[in-house]
């Protein structure tokens, strides 16, 4: 059955699920072309609802035969599942269906990958498998019977028996469709095997394909150090006898919890020290305790409708933060976590896809798995954290643990716990659910007799659909120092809740130097009047490791503006100051390569607009080579002297220490390679002994131009592993000069690697070419023609990656009226295109505008 228009979904709208389901049994034949899935479903009349209309999502899918209590019955088709006559009883629903899991492309469902059957359910893929209530309020046991040739055949929960041909699992636990999952393939193992703290035994396996069995051992030690961190630091211990990771080469997002059987894109589960990065090991680690830490938040409570997402979404993100934070260097992973917040969710925030943490209506869900559901929903529990303290935070969590074990819940709920444990009245608070956009934050200072006034006046600018705003209860965590750098007034978090308040401290000798948000405590842009003598002053003395980072942002964000605004030269005061921090070998050498970054292109681009400038992506390269040249030759004797003294001897660890020290010497290197023509690069592609030497060797000869030898030999070294080739992909568009950019991407899409159909390879080359600005918006359109190109070519094959690939258009309104002009042709260019998806169209029509 065909969609008609979409439609639009709203959270005020939603009623309880008519029936209830007990039970699934469900088996599976197993074949490419003819899969069948027979389903005997157990439902009963829901007393909470009047509604009587039977009713079964269901898509693509051919109906065989159907029975309700045993006897035949002939449902009606209708749009996007069926409807039926039932009892007015509880009942049996039997169906026999039929799909086609290698025509399956979306990679939805059931689908294959290298060969082998998964799944992809959430959120709305389980219709795509067989005629149920796919919504997340209904909740189930399931069992699983799968009949195939293949040596392994998986399920959710406990193996029950299994024989040639065929395997039978039960899950225990009641769980909503979307959590379903089933693999089956020519896969080995990787075992381990963990004891739980009240003695149950867990058997743990990495599943892959065969040859890929040595690069397990990194997530499998992850996966025990989450499973110990849940237990020790919110008391969430693992509740089956069994727990199966399984790597498929082709998935839309990074992973997936699914109950006892989780699916991971291969690119966040295998490592090894000469395939992967550093980068990659920490990502690695958080995923596996991202999907880990779901099976209580978001699988034993989940949520009730997708609205809800960010009450599993925020909640798991936080809780992986903090396991990071535990794991490494806190202040690195807050920092880099910030980082990523203000390119990712300030970026949406502030443009035309803005939305609430909890949005109100949706046409198509899976476009809001967004860094404002899942980022900007950690920041919200994050602020809730500061303003009740750690040890209400601990006590509403048992509380929402111990009251809502087995519930599909709501964000009235999560607060409610709240507000019981901590008296709170927390309606206002609730606004971060509600309000979408960025609160800017400015600040004035006052200070008089000893007495130190800061006042803050707080406005949130209008985003689509919601023009006005109220005041949000911000926490802002403030110290303040003394004229000499030391600290007079440690960090105190002020509450505001009102529009314009004021906050004193009494008792001082003399003005204080502000340090304000520190550990970013609120996601607000901070205006303040100040100069770089201050900034300066903060980057050498703030305690405070976030703002001591911010303070050094700040500095080279303004002198960078100073350029691209006024053609002022390269800031004296910013290289004197990041040169002196960097030479402080008393500081963490992760902290200052972070400290050696420099605002992104996109960052320029946002801050020039914030502040009433139309960028020019031209400009922003151009002062950000400009700078980085002078800072190379500010730096010449202190990057050769980083270089060298930051190389590891030790065996390759991928630990927070070696990490740090493998960064800073990169960041060194990468200062050389702007004044040797890339002869310390190519030294160091030459002899590096793991990816993170050799790809970063990369990308500096890259930028030198001294590329092409380096380029060849990586890839006769790699050809053979899908994951590295990747880097090689994307290494070559995101270090195109702006000109070369597009026809770069598009020689790469000739190449006979580029696979339309492998998100990652897709995201690797044409994610690559958004994630150039300089490149994407040259003057002559190239890259917004080419972008187009491929999302008319990839919709058809699979809907949900075109429709995040489409976020590269969403700053167009920010740039000038050429570009504009050029970018809306390209967008009703695509939006024109006969049977566009609903994933696609509804995003575009939104940048659109
Ligand atoms: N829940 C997963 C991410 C995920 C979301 C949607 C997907 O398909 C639309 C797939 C995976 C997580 O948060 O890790
Ligand atoms: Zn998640």
């Amino acid at each position: 059955m065909e969609d008609a228009a979409p439609q639009t979904i709203h959270l005020s709208d939603y009623t309880p699920p008519a029936y209830l389901v007990d039970k699934v049994e469900l088996t599976f034949r197993l074949d490419p072309e003819r899969t069948r899935v027979l389903s005997r479903i157990a439902f009963r009349p829901n007393p909470e609802s009047r509604e009587r209309e039977f009713f079964l999502h269901g898509e693509g899918l051919e109906l065989i035969s159907s029975r309700i209590d045993g006897a035949e019955v002939t449902p009606d088709l209708v749009e996007g599942g069926l409807t039926c006559e039932v009892p007015d009883a509880p009942f049996t629903w039997e169906a026999e269906v039929e799909i086609a899991p290698v025509r399956n492309t979306a990679l939805e469902g059931l689908y294959m990958s290298s060969g082998m059957y998964c799944t992809q359910c959430e959120a709305e893929g389980f219709r795509k498998i067989t005629y149920y209530p796919d919504r997340p309020d209904v909740m189930a046991v399931f069992s699983v019977r799968i009949e195939g040739d293949m040596p392994v055949l998986l399920s959710n929960g406990n193996p029950v028996s299994s024989g040639d041909g065929f395997a039978e699992w039960h899950d225990p636990w009641p769980k909503p469709a979307y959590l379903f999952a089933l693999v089956a393939g020519d896969l080995v193992d990787h075992p381990g095997h963990f004891t739980t703290r009240s003695g149950r035994e867990v058997a743990l396996n990495i599943w892959v394909r065969p040859g890929d069995e040595d690069k397990c051992a990194f997530a499998m030690e992850a996966l025990k150090k989450s499973m110990t961190w849940d237990e020790d630091v919110y008391g969430r211990e693992y509740d089956l006898d069994i727990f199966n990771i399984v790597a498929v080469d082709d998935f839309n997002m990074g992973a997936m919890e699914n109950k006892g059987l989780n699916i991971f894109n291969s690119s966040c589960v295998l490592a090894s020290p000469e395939t992967s990065t550093d980068a990659n090991f920490e990502r690695i680690e958080a995923i596996i305790a991202h999907e880990y830490f779901h099976n209580w938040t978001g699988n034993r409570i989940t949520c009730r409708d997708w609205f809800q997402l960010c009450l599993k979404e925020g909640l798991t993100v936080y809780r992986d933060s903090q396991f990071t934070a535990d794991m490494r260097s806190a202040p690195v992973k807050r920092i880099s976590d910030v980082i990523a917040l203000r390119a990712r969710q300030f970026r949406e925030d502030n443009g035309p896809l803005a939305h609430p943490v909890r949005p109100e209506s949706f046409v198509e869900i899976n476009n809001f798995y967004t860094a404002t559901v899942y980022e900007k929903g950690a920041e919200v529990i994050g602020m809730l954290k500061r303003l009740v303290g750690d040890a209400d935070y601990a006590r509403a969590l048992d509380l929402y643990f111990e009251r809502h074990d087995g519930q599909a819940c709501t964000i009235e709920d999560w607060l409610a716990v709240f507000e019981e444990v901590t008296g709170r009245d927390l309606s206002q608070f609730k606004r971060w659910y509600s309000q979408a956009g960025t609160p800017r934050l400015k600040v004035t200072e006052n200070f008089k007799d000893g007495e130190y006034t800061l006042e803050f006046e707080q406005k949130t600018p209008p985003t689509p659909g919601q023009d006005q705003k109220l005041p949000q209860v911000i926490p802002i965590a403030v110290g303040l120092l003394g004229p000499n750098g030391d600290e007079v007034v440690p960090t105190t978090v002020l509450e505001m809740t009102e529009a314009r308040q004021s906050f004193s401290f009494s008792g001082l000798a003399a003005e204080p130097v502000p340090s304000i948000l520190r550990d970013f405590s609120a996601p607000v842009i901070l205006e303040r009047e100040t100069d770089n003598a201050e900034r300066a002053f903060l980057l050498a003395h703030d305690t405070d490791p976030f703002n001591k980072w911010e303070a050094g942002r700040a500095l080279a964000r303004e002198g960078l503006c100073e350029m691209i605004v006024a053609g002022a030269p390269p800031d004296a005061a910013y290289l004197d100051a990041v040169q002196a921090m960097a030479r402080d070998d008393a500081l963490d050498p992760a902290f200052r390569a972070l400290a050696l970054g420099l605002p992104s292109q996109d960052d320029m681009a946002q801050t020039l607009h914030e502040r009433g400038h139309t960028p020019d992506p031209q400009a922003i390269w151009e002062a950000l080579e400009t700078l980085r040249q002078a800072r190379a030759q500010h730096c010449q004797d202190l990057a050769a002297r980083l270089h060298a003294q930051y190389q590891v001897t030790e065996p390759y660890r991928p630990d927070a220490q070696q990490t740090g020290a493998r960064a800073l010497a990169n960041a060194a290197l990468g200062l050389i390679s702007r004044l040797d023509g890339g002869a310390a690069a190519q030294r160091q592609f030459d002899t590096a002994t793991n990816m993170t030497q050799q790809l970063y060797a990369l990308s500096c000869l890259l930028q030198a131009g001294k590329g092409e030898d380096a380029v060849a030999r990586f890839y006769d070294q790699w050809r053979h592993d899908r994951l590295v080739i990747d880097k090689w992909f994307m290494m070559q568009v995101l270090h195109a000069e702006p000109a070369e950019a597009a026809a770069t991407t598009e020689r790469l899409t000739r190449h006979s690697d580029f696979d339309m159909k492998n998100p990652n390879r897709f995201r690797a080359t044409l994610g690559a070419l958004a994630a150039n600005p300089a490149g994407f918006h040259h003057a002559s359109g190239a890259g917004y023609r080419l972008l187009a190109d491929w999302l008319i070519r990839l919709d058809p094959v699979n809907p949900q990656t075109t429709a995040r690939m489409c976020s590269a258009f969403e700053t167009w309104k920010r740039y000038d009226d050429s570009r504009q002009a050029l970018v809306a042709a390209e967008l009703d260019r695509v939006l024109s295109t006969p049977a566009l998806s609903r994933d696609t169209t509804e995003m575009l029509s939104r940048i659109r505008g």
